[in-house]
This record gives structure tokens, C-alpha cells and sequence, in this order.
């Protein structure tokens, strides 16, 4: 079966889910089994609407012995099967393309332990970000992480994308603070490496192959992880500046100025600014500049902090490398100024189709892209946007036509990555692969590399029958191109 929606991708050798096959599900998860299709609808179809599967049949387990059982039958009558969190993801890995089982992690949502002495969180994949950070924070901690996703996406999904998002340059990746994961393997066996401990060094660091691995090698189902305490004092400061050359001499002021309390520095072009404005009603709360910057502290002392950021300011100032600047202290007006930043990816869904992407590239280079770009594409779209965590160097290029244009694509693709790879960055800083970058791995990727990546999946699960490995998702799943 080749897809008409997908031209060139072609269903793999796999069977198609039978009346036995939905009794035997029954007996793993009874009443869990979804075939009503109005209710798969949602899990069909990705964040972005533009990427639809056409499966017929979702499982919600609520244990790690569940999931198992699923997956050691699907592998035994080789069906193929999609892990599926809160289906935030960027690039098309969360949804079927075919008649894959959905594996939806959204009734395994316990938390199974924290402790408010080491700061160590012990809970199941389908918890959902926000809620995790709510309760963390009565508790006195913080979640390491947080995306403008926090409200659906799920613990699971982000360390299957090794999600990096708002806080990474305070708290570092998650493969630094995951400690263990709990994952079972296409064939159904359940590989506890749930350690709560600091230091592990015996033998290989298995887990660290399921962080970001995007459901190919195993469901994750429980996770270990490291909570910092929750900070004290928290500002928020908002400028607006000329060039990007001086938003990058506020990125340089910012580091030796702020030093450790320094906890975010994010930017967006006025394009992005326009966008959030009028799609969205968001209010710009100073005066209309080409870049803006948003520097968030955090610290254990509110007086030493401002009087930190004060200096800052003031020098920004009178160095005029920032044109104006608001500061925010009080919980509502961070809030409104982590909007602008936060909803950006939702108001250009308003605008029609999204071409993304997602790019690590040398701060020097970051900007040059996406005017080159702009002129380059011209007319052909209607936004061109720069936006991102620039303290991670990752910029977020964004195009928008008001329908899907091939010719828009094709000026875009392979372009943008083969600009990308000849300055040395990452065809996908945070997003992951999924379906839509996975051919492109090689702008960032060895050959070598890339054949060990295959050779891993063939081990975990050898019942892949897809020529490209990394389109496969658990349980021989039928995600390939021929
Ligand atoms: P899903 O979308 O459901 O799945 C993502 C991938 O992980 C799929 O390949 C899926 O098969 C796999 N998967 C899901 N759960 C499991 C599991 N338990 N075991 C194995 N595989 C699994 N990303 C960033 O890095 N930084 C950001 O700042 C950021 N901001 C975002 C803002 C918005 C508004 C949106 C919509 C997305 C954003 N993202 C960001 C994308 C990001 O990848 C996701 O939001 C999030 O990490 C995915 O979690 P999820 O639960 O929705 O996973
Ligand atoms: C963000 O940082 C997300 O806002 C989404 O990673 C980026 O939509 C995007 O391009
Ligand atoms: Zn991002």
C-alpha cells in the first residue's frame, strides 16, 4: 500500500489488527481499548495538523506490566505500534502514518514517590509537565524543564525528544537529570533502569539511549529525576534592540554581568512580535524595535538580584546596545511577558501552513540565516520568523503560506540544511527527527553514526522491516520510506 498523502512512503510488511487481536488487547487493558473513531481522531492527527495516520485502534494502559503485554504481542503477530504522550511533537513522530496502533501513555500518569531531601521524583511517563511542576512546587522545587507545550505534553514524551525548551540553560539537559527510566522493549521485556542514585558507573549508561530515541528503541514508562529547588527570587526583563549584533553583546553583557543567577535568554525578531500582536492580542509592553530579548534570573535573594540586574540595565543602557526595556517582578507580569515568548508556535498556526525549523547554528551565523532566507523566498511566503533560545545557540525558523505549497518547500529544502551543515550546526537542535527530518539526518549525522543507529535498532527490535531505521518506531512499526 503506498500513501497518496505521503507520496513515496510505502506501508511496511506488517499485519492489519483483527477482531482476535482487539479481544486479546481487551484482556491487557479492558475497557482501554478505543475503536470508536471519533475518539481516535484527536490521536490521529499532530499538533500542527500536518501529519494524519489512519489508525483504527488506541491502547490506554495504566501499568509498565500492561505495556508490556501489548508490545510482546504485537511484536509476536507483528503489529506495528506508535508511542504517543501528549502529542505536542513538532515533526510528525507522535501520530501514526498508516494503521499503526497508537500506544497512548495518558492513563499512566501516577507519581510514584518524591523525596524533598535529595529532590529525587520517581513517576510514570503520561504525568503531564505542568502538573508535575505544580506539584513540585508545593513541595518548594521546580521542574528542570518547561516548554511552551507544559499544559499537554507528557514527562515521557519530553525525554523521548529530549524536550530542551525555556530552562535548559539553567538546568542542563535531560540526560543529565534524568537519573533512571524504566523502558520495555519491543519484544515485551520490561529494562529496569530505574536508579534513584547520583553516580552509577557500572557498566553502560543504558538509559541514556532511550533520551531522545523518539519511541524507536522502547517505550519508556517510569522515569527517575533530579529536582532543583525552587528559586526565591525570579525577574523577568524584556528589551527591545537594534541588531542582532547588539542582542548578541546583551547575550555577552548578560553572562559576565548576571553570572549564576542568569536562568533564560531567549530572543524574537519584530516579525514574530507583529505576529503575536495580531493573531493573538498579546500587548508589546515596549516601544517597537527589530529584536527583543527576554532575560530571566533566578536566585535565592530578590534584593541582591535586582540590585544585579540594575547594574546590568544601566550599562545596557548606557552603552546604548538596548533601545528600551521593561522588568517584571510580579507573577502577573512575567506571565505576560513569557506569553510573547511562549505562544509564538500557536499564533503561526493561525496563519496557514508552517514550514519549521529547528536549528543549532554558531551565534554568529544564527541571524544571517533567516534574512538570507527572507530574501531569498520573497513573496513566495507570507512570514519569514526568527525566534529562539539563544542561549542554547538553537534559532526557531519559521515560514507560513496561507496553504501548502510544494514550490515553497523545495526553495526551503534541502537548502536550509545544507546552509545549516556547512556552518556546523543541527538540522534539529530539540525537536527530534520524527517523520519529517528523518532523511535529512545525514547534514548532522556520520555515516558511521548513522549505521550504528541502525545496527541499535536492529538489535532491540528485529523485526523491523523498514530500509530506513530511524522512520521505525517500536514493535516493527510501519513508519518507512521505499
Ligand atoms: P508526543 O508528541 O506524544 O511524542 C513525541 C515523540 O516521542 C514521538 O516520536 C513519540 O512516539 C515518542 N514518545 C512519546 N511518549 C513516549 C514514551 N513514553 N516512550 C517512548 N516514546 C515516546 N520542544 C522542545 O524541545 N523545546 C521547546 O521549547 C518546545 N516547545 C514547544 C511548544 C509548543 C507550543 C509545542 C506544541 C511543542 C513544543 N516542543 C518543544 C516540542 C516537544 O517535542 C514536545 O512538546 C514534547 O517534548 C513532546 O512531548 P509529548 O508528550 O507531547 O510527546
Ligand atoms: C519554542 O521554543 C518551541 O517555542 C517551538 O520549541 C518552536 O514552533 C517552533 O518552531
Ligand atoms: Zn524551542
Amino acid at each position: 500500500l503506498t500513501s497518496t498523502r505521503y507520496p513515496g512512503l510505502k506501508r511496511g510488511q506488517y499485519s492489519e489488527v483483527t477482531d482476535e487481536d482487539i479481544r486479546a488487547f481487551e484482556t491487557f487493558v479492558p475497557s482501554r481499548v478505543v475503536t470508536n473513531l471519533d475518539e481516535i481522531l484527536p490521536h490521529n492527527v499532530d499538533w500542527l495538523r500536518m501529519v494524519r495516520g489512519t489508525s483504527k485502534i488506541l491502547l490506554k494502559p495504566k501499568t509498565t506490566e500492561e505495556v508490556s503485554q501489548i508490545l510482546a504481542y504485537c511484536n509476536s503477530r507483528r503489529l506495528a505500534v506508535v508511542p504517543q504522550g501528549g502529542n505536542t511533537g513538532l515533526v510528525g513522530g507522535s501520530v501514526p502514518i498508516f494503521d499503526e496502533i497508537i500506544l497512548s501513555t495518558s492513563l499512566m500518569n501516577q507519581v510514584l514517590s518524591f523525596d524533598d531531601v535529595s529532590g529525587i521524583l520517581v513517576c510514570q511517563a503520561g504525568c503531564v509537565l505542568e502538573s508535575l511542576d505544580k506539584l513540585m512546587e508545593d513541595h518548594g522545587f521546580i521542574m528542570p524543564l518547561d516548554l511552551g507545550a507544559k499544559g499537554s505534553c507528557h514527562i515521557g514524551g519530553n525525554i523521548a525528544t529530549n524536550a530542551g525548551g525555556l530552562r535548559r540553560l539553567r538546568y542542563g539537559s535531560l540526560h543529565g537529570n534524568v537519573l533512571g527510566l524504566e523502558v520495555v522493549l519491543p519484544d515485551g521485556i520490561i529494562l529496569d533502569c530505574l536508579s534513584s542514585m547520583l553516580k552509577d558507573n557500572t557498566g553502560y549508561d543504558l538509559k541514556q539511549l532511550f533520551i531522545g530515541s523518539e519511541g524507536h528503541l522502547g517505550v519508556i514508562t517510569t522515569a527517575s529525576i533530579l529536582i532543583p529547588p525552587r528559586p526565591k527570587a525570579v525577574n523577568v526583563t524584556f528589551l527591545g534592540c537594534a541588531t542582532f549584533s547588539d542582542v548578541l553583546s546583551t547575550y555577552k553583557l548578560a553572562r559576565s554581568m548576571l553570572g549564576e543567577i542568569l536562568s533564560a535568554f531567549e530572543f524574537l525578531d519584530d516579525f514574530c512580535m507583529n505576529l503575536v500582536e495580531t493573531k493573538l492580542g498579546l500587548h508589546n509592553p515596549i516601544s517597537k524595535q527589530p529584536f527583543y530579548v527576554l532575560i530571566e534570573t533566578s536566585g535565592s535573594n530578590s534584593s541582591h538580584d535586582e540590585e544585579k540586574l540594575n547594574f546590568f540595565l544601566e550599562k545596557l543602557t548606557f552603552d546604548k546596545i538596548a533601545r528600551d526595556g521593561t522588568l517584571a517582578t510580579d507573577l502577573s507580569k512575567l506571565k505576560e511577558v513569557w506569553d510573547i515568548r511562549e505562544r509564538i508556535s500557536e499564533s503561526l498556526t493561525l496563519c496557514g501552513t508552517t514550514y519549521k525549523y529547528d536549528l543549532s547554528l554558531p551565534l554568529s551565523k544564527m541571524y544571517e540565516l533567516v534574512s538570507h532566507m527572507r530574501e531569498r523566498l520573497g513573496d513566495l511566503v507570507t512570514n519569514c520568523v526568527g525566534y529562539g533560545h539563544l542561549g542554547d545557540c538553537n534559532l526557531h525558523l519559521n515560514f507560513t503560506t496561507p496553504e501548502f505549497s510544494e514550490q515553497v518547500l523545495d526553495s526551503i529544502e534541502p537548502y536550509v540544511y545544507q546552509w545549516t551543515a556547512k556552518h556546523g550546526g543541527s538540522i534539529s537542535a530539540e525537536h527530534g527527527l520524527g517523520l519529517k527530518k528523518a532523511n535529512y539526518i545525514h547534514y548532522s549525522k556520520s555515516s558511521p553514526s548513522v549505521d550504528l543507529m541502525k545496527n541499535i535498532k536492529q538489535l532491540l527490535d528485529p523485526k523491523v522491516t523498514c530500509p530506513n531505521y530511524l522512520l521505525a518506531s517500536v514493535g516493527s512499526i510501519a513508519k518507512h520510506l521505499e
